[in-house]
Formats: structure tokens, sequence, C-alpha cells
């Protein structure tokens, strides 16, 4: 007989774990005709594996307590590769400190395993202390980029909680093999958080999404999303950015915004899914929102519909910050079908399915926001009327 065992613990929350792998997902009843939501949360802290908390030696280990716990599993960057959906996610560990790991599936919506071990970033920044929230671009020079905040203490001020935002990058074949550049550098804003990547090259350049911040929380004066070029993705240098997006008083924007997943080309432009953020007397908002712009020239917002696309709503409002939806990835597929990952209150990972042709359809025919109560009833007025006159004829 073995001298190792193991703890019979380990077995009944393995086969806890399993149950939840397995569990079969589907879609709720909430009804917009823009997109489904999805019941289950494709990831949770439940779905880390036990060999990344627990010491399964008995001997180590006899109560058989986590040692190693994991808070929260959350915004996922994301891409279809050798035929699996794969998200890079960020996990947090319950000391606060955030890494990247690889989770997949033959299934969009379910069955999300994590790799064997969490992604080991090429440790080239010293100060760099926490590392998330990566952007996966799969682009037309051939490597999949991840693009990511790296975060730093500011040694600048005498504040124990100031920051310092930079957007890493790092380059990969496989998810597996990362190679780091150095991060990007933006001549005009001293920090950077949600950056993205564009999969094509806009006048023969690396083509990012960027939002420049004056500090780490408040954008400042950072007008909002913005776009800038740059010539060498080795030593990543953006001279200028124009705001594409930008953020409006008294709308879902209006304190801060952020590009969400890599923008999806389309036939009608680049389709954005970001972020808008709003102050309440509880707290920020987070919500999700859509603007498209032009294929050409990207810069150029071509639509840019009314309100939120997708807000917190019932237990998704809940979690370690509340009231907040937030995504950096979603995955196309062949037939056109849309999966944006999105997570709920920095807490665990959600799922809603869509079209192409829904969101462009939501994107062009939503009208635009008036920004003004006014006009947002004449707006909706003529929406009645035009319903009125319709119902008239039948
Ligand atoms: O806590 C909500 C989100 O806050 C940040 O987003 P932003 O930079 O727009 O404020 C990010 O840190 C994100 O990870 C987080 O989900």
């Amino acid at each position: 007989m073995s001298q190792f065992k193991l703890h019979p613990e380990f077995l009944r929350q393995k086969e806890r774990q399993e149950a939840l792998l397995a569990a079969q997902n589907r879609k709720t009843d909430f009804y917009n005709g823009i997109y489904d939501r999805w019941e289950n949360p494709v990831l949770t802290r439940d779905h880390v594996p036990l060999e990344w908390r627990y010491d399964l030696n008995p001997a180590a280990n006899p109560c058989f307590m986590e040692r190693l716990g994991v808070n929260a599993v959350m915004n996922a960057g994301a891409i279809y590769l050798n035929g699996k959906y794969c998200l890079v996610v960020r996990v947090e560990g319950n000391d606060r400190k955030s890494f990247f790991a690889v989770a997949e599936s033959d299934s969009p919506v379910e069955g999300f395993r994590f790799r064997e071990k969490p992604i080991l970033l090429p440790d080239t920044c010293p100060q760099e202390t926490n590392v998330y929230d990566m952007r996966l671009t799969q682009h037309e020079d051939g490597w999949i980029y991840g693009v990511f905040c790296s975060e730093r203490k500011d040694d600048s001020v005498n504040d124990l909680s100031a920051a310092v935002a930079a957007a890493g990058i790092v380059r990969t074949r496989d998810l597996d093999t990362w190679e780091r550049l150095p991060n990007l550098v933006t001549l005009r804003s001293p920090q950077q958080r949600n950056v993205a990547l564009l999969p094509e090259f806009v006048d023969g350049q690396y083509a990012f999404c960027t939002r420049p911040m004056d500090d780490f929380i408040e954008t400042g004066s950072g007008g909002g999303i913005g776009f800038g070029l740059c010539r060498d993705i080795t030593h990543p240098v953006i001279d200028e950015e124009i705001i594409t997006s930008p953020r409006r008083y008294h709308t879902i924007t209006e304190a801060k915004n952020g590009e969400g997943a890599t923008p999806i080309k389309t036939e009608r432009g680049w389709l954005h899914i970001a972020h808008g953020v709003r102050n309440t007397a509880a707290g920020l908002r987070y919500v999700l929102y859509v603007f498209v712009t032009d294929l050409r020239e990207p810069w150029k917002v071509v639509a840019e519909p009314s309100g939120f696309l997708l807000a917190p709503r019932g237990w998704e409002r809940v979690g370690d910050v509340s009231n907040v939806v937030f995504t950096n990835g979603a995955i196309v597929d062949s037939g056109g079908a849309v999966y944006i990952y999105y997570a709920a209150s920095d807490t665990r990972l959600h799922v809603a399915s869509t079209t192409v042709d829904k969101l462009l359809d939501f994107a062009f025919h939503t009208p635009a926001d008036p920004l003004r109560s006014r006009d947002c009833v004449t707006q909706r007025c003529q929406l009645i009327d035009n319903n009125l006159e319709y119902l008239s004829k039948l």
C-alpha cells in the first residue's frame, strides 16, 4: 500500500468542483432583443484548481487548509485558438495581487478549465507590483498580443495608495510561452489603463485604443477613450492620442470610460464594447456600452447609441466592488455569434451572447443620446407616435 494518501476532504472538494465544472449552462429569461444572459458564471474562484490553493500532503496540511486562497476570478481577455474558446483570466489571490491564467473550453458558455499552472510573466519590471486585465489580439503580423495594466507604487508622493498604471505588452503563439516587450510609452499621458491593440495595421502602424489618465483612479484631464499609432511594437511609443469616445456630462461616461474587448472588425466599422463609469451616492457604477468607428480611420466614431448595452442586474450587482460590470474580452465565431465575457462586481466572470448583426443593429438604429432630459422625452414621444400610427394601421 502506498504511504502517500489524500485527505478525505480533498476528495470531497474535488468531487464538488468536478460537478461545478461539468454543470450545463443555459440562457436566463432576461430579454431585450439585443443579447442573452447566461445563468451560470463561466468562471468563479471555485473553478480554480485545488492544487493551486491547498497543500495536498496530509503530513504538511493535516486540516486540509487553504494555504494560498483565491479571492476572485474576473476580467478576461478572450480568443478562439486551435478549436478552443480561450480566456486569459485575471485571478486575484487573497493577498490582493492579481495574475493571469488560461482557462479553455470546447464550448463558449460552459466547461472552462484552467491549464496546469498560471502564467509566469517574464519579470522585466522590478517595480511592477500588480498586473491585470489583459486584452488579447490575434494580430495580422502573426503574433497573439496581450496588453495589460502594469501597476507600481508612485514613489513621487508620500501616499501609500498612490500608484502608477502603464500598459504592459506581451506576445505569444500558444498562450503558453510569453515574450515580454517594453511597456507602452504615451508621450502626452502620464498614465494608461484599458489599452487594447487592434488586430490590423492602420497606416502601416500598430494601432492602439488608449485611455489617457493624469492619475491612477481619476482620469483627470484625460478626455475619454483615445487612439494612437506606434511604428515599432518592440519599442512602443505613441506620440499623439486622439480622443475617440469622449466622456460627457450627465451620461454613463461622465466619471470615466475605457476600451473593453479588443475591437471587432465588421462590415460597417470597428465595433467597440467599452465601459462607462458614473458616480453615485453608493460609489462608482460601471456599465458596458457600444460604439462603432470607421474602418479606415478608426479614431472617427460612426455610431454611438444612447445609454448602456449591459448594466449590473440581480446578483451581478454584489461583490468586492459592487455595481460593476466590466469586459476586456469577446469572441466572435465563424457564424457571427458573439460571446461577451464580462465580470460582475470584480468577483466572477459571466457570459452574454449575441451576434455581430444584432450589435450593429443596436449601434446604428438606437438613437444617439440627445444629452438633455427635454430632448430625451421628445425622442421617446417620437417612438410612441410612430408606434401608435403603426398600431392604428393593423
Ligand atoms: O473596479 C472596477 C474596474 O476598475 C478599473 O477600471 P477603470 O480603470 O476604468 O477604473 C480596473 O481596475 C478594472 O480592473 C476594474 O474591474
